[in-house]
């Protein structure tokens, strides 16, 4: 084959290349994986996008050598395009520490020489540092305390570029992780971002790195969110994004290769995320500077396995997916991968697979489900979550699989990020019993190896009435429809199982508990609402978006265009999921009237 159809990717082994090798593939470039650090100097084009923690990642190169190559091959200007992580590793440092990684941990001794060329910032924490080593760490002085957790826990990156990456900061009201479809501002005519222009692309990510004198000759794009973080490097044949150009529908890939593929990049979103555009903190806004997150819309497809054992997408009713008749069959809609890629193709911003059965059907016994996301992934270029069976199991044969088995299973087959439901109702009871964190349930196994943007947690309560809020020691709501005896609170009590146990926690206790456990985000459910299209229940989404700092999904209800509207604009719903108007083909109605409104 000839040199110039060829792309050689750096996959190190974590987390989801699939999305890019498929991106890859579906421009019509053949893909050459790196072997050895020579394949790297060998190589004409060289992809690299870094998944999972920075300080794993590093540990991976420099056992391997392949970050001395690297460096080499990108000080030389060859062709590079890092993703997200593979952006943030071109830098000094990174707050982010990984999974029991300490060997890149940067000698206390060496940090002044290593930090000499850096921001302000960090020469004025430099500064503290010395001062505070000279006169010792007063043991209440929080600021001290401060920085030696800063210095005690900066990750050593590739060092090509100058500053240090580090955690967004929540504090102010902006969710974490940044989620969604942000805008960029273009700060230097880089030739790879003119297709992107003022869209919206598609961020997933906690840590960043921020502009700074030192750095600035680097940086081709920022995009806001609290701060104003850089979204995109570029210098000579050089470029690194912190988006994901193969989640952001398909038109980011002329990034890199414009010229050659400009005709083959047909994808083209809707205007339906620039539509939405509104502030996550809108609630705020003389404080922090608008962000351009746009509200997500998410097509959810319900999927098991039929009677026939054919897998299908299904649709509840109150969770009930089965037809009212002699048959009493499972409801069948379609095939998963067709719909998926037919939502995709209307303009959804996310797809999500929940295989409703997995609780008691082992997911990795069911191929299938495997199979659904490879294929999806082949051609839908937005992000994919899988949901449904994530816990530990052990088979018929005896043998033990670990949730983060079953998860890495399903990240290896396509999917961005999985949702656990049962397994992390248990993880947050036992939590908030013992209030200790074991570090061992799924979730917080997860959430530590492939980040906490990669897991969601999957809330289905439902609504329980009651006369006073002192009845319940969970936290209730003022209902805006009264109960069926007139009672005016409700607490929304946790299932497990797909609806079929309810258990003593409420979601507003669970919601808290699963963002200390390391939640990235959180699938409302609601199982009064499911299917029955008369809107979100916007009392349960405004309470649990309140509640916590990571991303709320608004789920269960959607029956006109105009609840999406009312829960973006009565909550602080991050996304909004729905399922029954996209299968009854009333999707199109929906960008309609986005696109008019
Ligand atoms: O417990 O980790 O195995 O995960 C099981 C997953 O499967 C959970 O995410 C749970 O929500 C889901 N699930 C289980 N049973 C059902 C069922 O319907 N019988 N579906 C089920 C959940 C609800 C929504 C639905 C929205 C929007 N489906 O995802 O898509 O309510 O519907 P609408 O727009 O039509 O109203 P585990």
């Amino acid at each position: 084959s000839s040199g110039d159809s060829v792309v050689t990717l750096l996959d190190y082994g974590a987390g989801n290349v699939r999305s890019v090798r498929n991106a890859i593939r579906f421009l019509g470039f053949e893909i050459k994986d790196v072997q050895t650090p020579q394949d790297i100097l060998n190589a004409s084009r060289l992809v690299f996008p870094g998944v999972g923690a920075f300080a794993a990642a590093m540990e991976v190169l420099s056992k391997t050598g392949m970050d001395e190559a690297l460096c080499s091959y990108i000080e030389k200007d060859r062709p590079f395009l890092g993703i997200c992580l593979g952006l943030q590793l071109l830098f000094e440092s990174s707050e982010e520490n990984g999974p029991g990684s300490n060997s890149n941990l940067l000698p206390m001794t060496q940090l002044p020489l290593t930090l000499a060329s850096s921001s302000s910032d960090r020469t004025a924490l430099i500064c503290a540092f010395i001062l505070s080593t000279a006169i010792g760490f007063p043991p209440h002085d929080s600021g001290s305390a401060a920085i030696r957790q800063f210095l005690e826990t900066a990750v050593k990156g590739l060092g090509l570029i100058p500053g240090t990456v580090g955690r967004f900061d929540s504090s102010n009201g902006f969710r974490v992780p940044h989620i969604g479809w942000n805008a960029l501002q273009i700060t230097k005519d880089s030739g790879i971002l003119d297709d992107v222009g003022n869209d919206h692309v598609y961020f997933v990510h906690s840590y960043r790195a921020m502009p700074s004198d030192d750095n600035s000759e680097w940086i081709s794009s920022t995009c806001d969110y609290g701060d104003k973080f850089i979204a995109s490097i570029t210098r000579g044949n050089v470029h690194a994004v912190q988006f994901h150009p193969e989640k952001s529908g398909g038109k980011c890939w002329s990034l890199y290769f414009e010229k050659i593929l400009e005709s083959k990049v047909k994808h083209d979103k809707g205007g339906l995320d620039t539509i939405l555009c509104t502030s996550s903190v809108s609630q705020k806004p003389g404080e922090v500077k608008a962000s351009k997150l746009a509200k997500r819309v998410i097509a959810c497809l319900d999927v098991r396995a039929n009677d026939k054992g054919d897998l299908v997408v299904t649709k509840g009713d109150q969770y009930d997916v089965r037809e009212h008749t002699n048959e009493n069959e499972v409801r069948n809609l379609g095939k998963p991968v067709d719909l998926a890629g037919q939502y995709y193709k209307d303009g959804a911003d996310e797809v999500s697979f929940l295989n409703i059965t997995g609780f008691r059907d082992f997911p990795l016994g069911d191929l299938p489900m495997l199979q659904v996301l490879r294929y999806t992934s082949e051609n839908v270029f937005v992000p994919l979550t899988v949901g449904g069976g994530i816990r530990d199991f052990t088979d018929s044969t005896g043998r033990y699989y670990s949730s983060l088995e079953v998860a890495s299973e399903y990240f290896r087959s396509g999917a961005d990020k999985i949702s656990i439901g049962s397994d992390a109702v248990y993880a947050a009871e036992e939590y908030l019993r013992t209030g200790v964190k074991t570090g061992k349930t799924s979730l917080e196994q997860i959430s530590r190896v492939y980040g906490n943007q990669a897991v969601v947690v999957s809330i289905d309560p439902r609504r329980v009435y009651v006369k006073d809020p002192n009845d319940v020691q969970l936290k209730t709501v003022r209902v805006s429809n009264p109960g069926p005896n007139g009672e005016e609170y409700a607490w929304y009590q946790c299932t497990v199982n797909g609806g079929r146990e309810g258990r003593p926690i409420g979601a507003y206790e669970l919601a808290k508990a699963v963002e200390e456990l390391g939640a990235g985000e959180i699938l409302l459910n609601c199982i009064d609402c499911d299917g029955q299209g008369k809107g979100f229940d916007v009392d349960l989404i405004k309470l649990i978006s309140d509640a916590v700092s990571i991303p709320v999904i608004a789920s269960s209800g959607a029956g006109a265009p105009a609840h999406f509207s009312e829960v973006f604009n009565k909550t602080n719903a991050s996304a909004a999921l729905a399922a029954g108007i996209f299968h009854r083909k009333e999707v199109l109605l929906l960008f309609h009237y986005f696109l008019k409104s």
